[in-house]
């Protein structure tokens, strides 16, 4: 085994450590989650990442879900050179701006108006804001387990980095900042009801992840969203879907059009930044004008609107527009985790896969994750066990249970049948680990090879046209 980069990362760490608190500027970069060292990347490209000592791995968190098209979109790099050549920031109005925020009202039938930030959680803090201006009300519904950035009133029982914070809140949110936030768990439309019908005069907004993907990947049971439409229309609440992970990944109109459901406010992030820094808050005009200039909320931004981000946005949505590359993103995913559903089944091993479009999580657990609580008690040391074992092989999974993976157009077969090749190695070898930890169907194991060789020779045969 080749040391050298682990040792470079140890080195690296240690550096960036002395200057930079944890040695990240985003907590769950440091692999607290999974232990180690985290891998500092120098460069990539298509599907794949590159250490500092070259080594390549087949990237599946791509910037947290940012980077749909892959690292380094030759015509996403090709517009960006162009335009940083002719400035990098101006502070005032540009004609890009215009054009991203209409290829977003296009693209996404609740938004008629949208504004740009700087990042998800500036998107997300300026709509509660403003739904809290609209309804001149004060409380806001959000759900157990859901990261919607950092804000304060938001930062109350949150996935993501919280999850595996050793306390449930952070330090130096006055408890007078969250008094106003209701958490419930996701999933649960009757609790729902009994806290609108209990705090209904003072209730603002709910606000959800429609596809909660801040601790894991967990799917909302059929009805839960179209029943929080119901109940926030029937009390006026502003119904804010907080799509900064799903706007742009689960279709082309985000989760929203998947599921058919309109929320009055959409929060969006990541994609329509193509791996730079932006975010957008939008929703109905009614609601929307109410933003100073126009309004009495008050919102604003140096670098909102920045050309740069804009440019990398527009090219990233004009390419998933034109390419329809939804399908193609989704038959991928199914690939890949029913490979890994049929791998962890011929070794015995209970793993439950969460999937939907090009996103995905695997929990070590024998139940089904259906909200916080849930995704709470999956094992983590075998998830530990295996993120280190894929990364040592070349994949690099999100570093945590708590997080999301994604797939980009760029991800190729030959990519996912590594991924498959490697997840089998790793949980071939960590069998007595899932035994141990009760994981393991029955004590006495023999491994069903011949559902998996059925699996992989239908799929060969099928020659699934990917991108
Ligand atoms: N909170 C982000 C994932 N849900 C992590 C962002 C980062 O570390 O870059």
């Amino acid at each position: 085994m080749n040391h050298k980069p682990l040792a470079i990362s140890h080195q690296l760490f240690n550096e960036a450590k002395k200057f930079i608190p944890g040695g990240v500027n985003s907590p769950v970069r440091s692999f607290k989650a999974v232990g180690g060292y985290p891998v500092f990347v120098n460069r990539g490209k298509g599907s794949k990442i590159y250490g500092e000592c070259g080594q390549e791995f087949i990237d599946c968190c791509l910037c947290w879900g940012a980077l749909i098209l892959g690292h380094a979109y030759p015509d996403v790099i090709k517009n960006l050179e162009q335009a940083v050549r002719k400035g990098t920031s101006f502070g005032t109005v540009t004609k890009l701006e215009t054009e991203l925020a209409k290829l977003i009202v296009q693209a996404v039938s609740s938004i008629e108006q949208v504004r740009l930030t700087n990042s998800g959680t500036e998107a997300v803090m300026s709509a509660i804001r403003l739904a809290r201006g609209y309804t001149k009300r004060n409380k806001i519904i959000k759900f157990e387990g859901s990261y919607h950035g950092h804000a304060d009133c938001l930062l109350v029982q949150v996935g993501s980095g919280m999850a595996t914070f050793p306390r449930a809140t952070s330090l130096g949110v006055p408890k007078d900042f969250t008094k106003h936030t209701i958490v419930l768990p996701f999933n649960d439309i009757k609790k729902v009801e009994e806290a609108v019908r209990k705090y209904q005069k003072d209730l603002a907004a709910i606000i959800v992840e429609p596809i909660m993907a801040n601790c894991g990947v967990i799917l909302p049971r059929a009805d839960f969203l179209l029943g929080l439409r119901k109940i926030a229309s029937k009390y006026n609440i502003v119904l804010i879907f907080d799509e900064v992970i799903t706007g742009f990944r689960i279709s082309y109109g985000g989760a929203q059009e998947y599921f058919r459901v309109k929320p009055d406010l959409t929060c969006l992030g990541k994609i329509i930044g193509g791996g730079l820094p932006v975010g957008a808050f939008g929703g109905k005009k009614e609601i929307m004008q109410l933003l100073a200039p126009e309004g009495g909320v008050y919102q604003a931004g140096t670098l909102s609107g920045n050309p740069i981000a804009v440019t990398a946005g527009i090219i990233t949505l004009r390419a998933l527009k034109e390419k329809k590359s939804y399908e193609c993103l989704e038959t991928k995913t199914k690939k890949l985790c029913t490979g890994i559903r049929l791998t962890a089944k011929k070794y015995g091993i209970n793993l439950k896969v969460n999937h939907i479009a090009s996103l995905f999580s695997i929990f070590f657990i024998d139940k089904e994750v259906i909200n916080y609580q849930a995704a709470k008690a999956q094992n983590t040391d075998l998830f530990k066990r295996f993120f280190h074992s894929l990364l040592k092989k070349g994949v690099y999974l999100s570093p945590s249970g708590f997080e999301a993976n994604f797939l980009s157009t760029a991800h190729t077969e030959g990519d996912i049948e590594k991924i498959l090749r490697i997840v089998n190695r790793t949980l071939k070898n960590i069998v007595p680990a899932c035994r141990q930890a009760g994981l393991v169907y029955s004590l006495d194991y023999r491994p069903n090879k011949e559902i998996l060789c059925r699996f992989l020779s239908m799929e060969k045969k099928k020659k699934s046209k990917m991108i």
